[in-house]
C-alpha cells in the first residue's frame, strides 16, 4: 500500500531547455503526464543559447550531434558544415522546439532558486527568482554540465574601464573587434575556437596562456549531398552502432595498440588523421587513454605539427602541452589556432613565467609587464558538472542539502540519482558517461531510460524512488576503479574538478564507455530497477506521520 501524495501543480517539473530538458519534455508529453519547464535564458538550446562567440561550433559531426529519437526530423533536418556553427545548433533547437510544440510548456527568463523535497506531502517545491512556487512530483535536473561559467578571482576586474566578456554569455549582437587590443585569458576549447576570429579583426591580440593545449584540425568543411545521403540512407543503423560505443561517436576505430606498430606505421596513421582532422586522431590507436607510452605517441606527434606550424620556434616551445597525456583533458579542435600566432598582431603571453597580478583601468598587468587592452575575454570555462546542480543545491530527505551530500565530491547511483533525493533525476549527471560522450547520445539515453521508469512507477502505482546507499557506494566505487585504469586521473583537468579552488578532486564523469553503461542501466531496470528503493520514501514518511 503506498501513500495518497498530496495534488501536486504538475507531475514533472523539469530544470533547463537546452538538448536534454527539450527531448525530456517531449517525452512527457508522450507519458501523458504534466510538465513544466523552467528555464533561465530567453530561448530554447542551452549551451548553443549561451556561447554565441566568434567560432563557436561543435567537435563532433554534425550528423553525428544531433537527435536520433525521430527518424522523420533527421532525415529532413540539413546540417550546411561538417561541424555545423553555434548560430545553425541554436536554428535546430529552435525547430525541435516548434516542431513537437513544446515552447507551450516552457517558462523562459525564470532561473530555478531553490528545490526541496517535502516528504510529508511525498512533492518537491521549486522556487524562482520570479517568485514562482511550483509544486511536483517528480523534478528533473537537465541543468547542464558546462552551463555554470566560472570568472576567475583576479583583482582589480571591477576597474577595468573596458567591455569584459565570457565566451560562455556572449552578447547577442556580436561584438565587434575591430582596431581593437584585445586581451583572451584561458586556451581551452573556448579560446582556441574564438581566437583565430578575434585575430581577423583585432589590431592586436594578447593570449593570456597558463596551460598549454592538445588541439587538432577541424578541416571543416561544406556538407556534401553524398555525404549526407550515405547517412540519411543508413541513419537507424548508425545511430544504434554509436550507441554501443566508448563515446557514442562513430570514428574509424584502429583495432591494434599503437605500440604493436612500426613507428612509420604510426606516423602514417597519425598524419592520415591529422589531414582528415576531428577528435578522431585519438581512436587511431586501442591503447591511447590506458598507456602512457602509447599515448606519447600521439602526444609527440601533434607537438610536431605544432612545432612545424608555428613559425617563431620560442612561441611554438611555449604552446606545446606538456603537463598531461594527450585526450586527458577534453583535447581541442580548432580551425587555425596554431597559425593564428604567425600573425604579427598575435601576441602570446606565457603566465608561467609571470602570472596575472591584477586587472588595471587599462589592462593586465602580470608579474612582469603591463598590457594596455581596449577588451578583455575570460575563456575560462565551467564548474562543470556540478556547478548548476549545487548553485539550486536542492534539500532531499531530512532536508539534507546536496551540497553536504556532496562535499566530497559527487555520489550518484548511475549519474542519474542520488541516495536521499527521492524523486530527483539528474540527466548526464555526475557518474555517467556524459561528458565523455557525443552528450547528444548520452542525453537521449537519460531521458529514455528515465521515461520508462516513469512508465514502470505508473504502471505500478509506485510514488517514490531513489537509490540505496549501498548501491550508489559501489557505483562510486566502480566509477573510481575504471577512472584510475586509464590516464585521465593524471591530468588536472575539470573532469577532476581541478579547475576551481577548492572543488573536491575527484573524477566526476564514468569513464566504463557509453555502450556498456546503456548495458548496466538496461539490465538494472529489466531487474525491477534493482539498486533503487521503490516506495521506501513514502513509506518513511508514513511511518513519520503515523
Ligand atoms: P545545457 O545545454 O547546458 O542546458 C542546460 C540549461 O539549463 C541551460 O539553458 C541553462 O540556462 C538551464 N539552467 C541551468 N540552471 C538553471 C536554473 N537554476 N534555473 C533555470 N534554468 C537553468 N558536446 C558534444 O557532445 N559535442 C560538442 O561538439 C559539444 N560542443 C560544445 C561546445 C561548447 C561551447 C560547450 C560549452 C559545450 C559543448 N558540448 C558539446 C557540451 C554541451 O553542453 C552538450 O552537448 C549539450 O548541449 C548539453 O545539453 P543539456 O541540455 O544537457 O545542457
Ligand atoms: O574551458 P576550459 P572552455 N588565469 O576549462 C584558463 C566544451 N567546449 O570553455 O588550464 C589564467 O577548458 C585555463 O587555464 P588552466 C568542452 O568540453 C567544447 O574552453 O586552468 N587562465 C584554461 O586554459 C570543453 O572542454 C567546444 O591553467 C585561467 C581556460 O581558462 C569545455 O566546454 C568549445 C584562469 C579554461 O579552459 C570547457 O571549455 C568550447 C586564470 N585565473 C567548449 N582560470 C568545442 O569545440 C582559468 N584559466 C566543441
Amino acid at each position: 500500500m503506498t501513500r495518497q501524495t498530496a495534488k501536486p501543480d504538475y507531475d514533472v517539473v523539469v530544470v533547463g531547455a537546452g538538448f536534454a530538458g527539450l527531448y525530456m519534455l517531449h517525452r512527457l508529453h508522450g507519458l501523458g503526464l504534466s510538465a513544466l519547464v523552467v528555464e533561465a535564458a530567453s530561448d530554447v538550446g542551452g549551451t548553443w543559447y549561451w556561447n554565441r562567440y566568434p567560432g563557436a561550433r561543435c567537435d563532433v559531426e554534425s550528423m553525428q550531434y544531433s537527435y536520433s529519437f525521430s527518424d522523420t526530423l533527421q532525415q529532413d533536418w540539413h546540417w550546411s558544415e561538417r561541424y555545423a556553427a553555434q548560430p545553425e545548433i541554436l536554428r535546430y533547437a529552435g525547430h525541435v522546439a516548434d516542431r513537437f510544440d513544446l515552447r507551450r510548456d516552457i517558462r523562459f527568463d525564470t532561473r530555478v532558486t531553490s528545490a526541496e523535497y517535502d516528504e510529508a506531502a511525498v512533492l518537491w517545491h521549486v522556487r524562482t527568482d520570479k517568485g514562482d512556487a511550483v509544486s511536483a512530483r517528480f523534478c528533473i535536473m537537465a541543468t547542464g554540465c558546462l552551463s555554470a561559467g566560472k570568472m576567475p578571482d583576479i583583482a582589480g576586474v571591477e576597474q577595468f574601464a573596458g567591455p569584459i566578456y565570457h565566451t560562455g554569455q556572449w552578447p547577442h549582437e556580436g561584438v565587434d573587434f575591430t582596431g581593437k587590443r584585445v586581451a583572451v585569458i584561458g586556451t581551452g576549447s573556448s579560446a582556441i575556437q574564438s581566437i583565430p576570429v578575434i585575430a581577423e579583426q583585432a589590431a592586436d591580440l594578447y593570449v593570456f596562456q597558463r596551460t598549454p593545449n592538445f588541439s587538432v584540425p577541424a578541416r571543416n568543411t561544406d556538407m556534401t549531398p553524398e555525404y549526407e545521403s550515405s547517412w540519411k540512407a543508413d541513419y537507424g543503423a548508425r545511430r544504434q552502432y554509436a550507441r554501443t560505443l566508448r563515446s557514442g561517436i562513430i570514428y574509424q576505430f584502429g583495432t591494434t595498440g599503437a605500440l604493436e606498430v612500426t613507428a612509420d606505421d604510426r606516423r602514417g596513421v597519425y598524419e592520415g588523421r591529422w589531414t582528415t582532422g576531428g577528435i578522431g586522431i585519438m581512436a587511431a590507436y586501442t591503447d591511447l587513454i590506458f598507456n602512457e607510452q602509447a599515448n606519447d605517441t600521439a602526444a609527440d606527434f601533434v607537438r610536431e605539427q605544432i612545432r612545424a606550424t608555428v613559425r617563431d620556434p620560442a612561441v611554438a616551445q611555449q604552446l606545446l602541452p606538456d603537463d598531461h597525456p594527450i585526450g586527458t583533458k577534453r583535447i581541442c579542435m580548432d580551425t587555425g589556432y596554431y597559425e593564428a600566432f604567425n600573425r604579427p598582431t598575435v601576441h602570446l603571453v606565457n603566465l608561467r613565467t609571470a602570472p596575472i597580478e591584477a586587472i588595471t583601468p587599462t589592462g593586465i598587468r602580470t608579474a612582469s609587464q603591463d598590457y594596455a587592452v581596449d577588451a578583455i575575454v575570460f575563456a575560462t570555462g565551467f564548474d562543470a558538472m556540478t556547478g548548476a546542480l549545487l548553485a539550486i543545491n536542492p534539500r532531499g530527505s531530512h532536508g539534507v542539502a546536496l551540497d553536504t551530500a556532496w562535499q566530497d565530491g559527487p555520489r550518484s547511483y548511475l549519474g542519474l540519482m542520488v541516495a536521499g533525493f527521492p524523486n530527483m533525476f539528474t540527466i548526464t549527471g555526475p557518474g555517467s558517461p556524459s561528458v565523455l560522450s557525443n552528450m547528444i547520445v548520452s542525453i537521449e539515453q537519460h531521458v529514455d531510460w528515465i521515461s520508462n521508469c516513469l512508465a514502470w512507477m505508473g504502471q505500478r502505482g509506485a510514488t517514490t524512488i531513489e537509490p540505496s546507499e549501498a548501491a550508489q557506494e559501489e557505483w562510486v566505487a566502480h566509477g573510481y576503479e575504471v577512472a584510475h585504469r586509464t590516464l585521465y586521473p593524471q591530468a588536472n583537468s575539470w573532469y577532476m574538478g581541478a579547475n576551481v579552488p577548492g572543488k573536491p578532486r575527484v573524477f566526476m564523469p564514468y569513464i566504463g564507455g557509453v555502450g556498456v553503461y546503456r548495458e548496466t542501466c538496461d539490465a538494472i531496470a529489466a531487474e525491477g530497477y534493482r539498486g533503487f528503493e521503490i516506495d521506501a520514501a513514502t513509506a518513511s514518511s508514513r511511518v513519520a506521520a503515523e
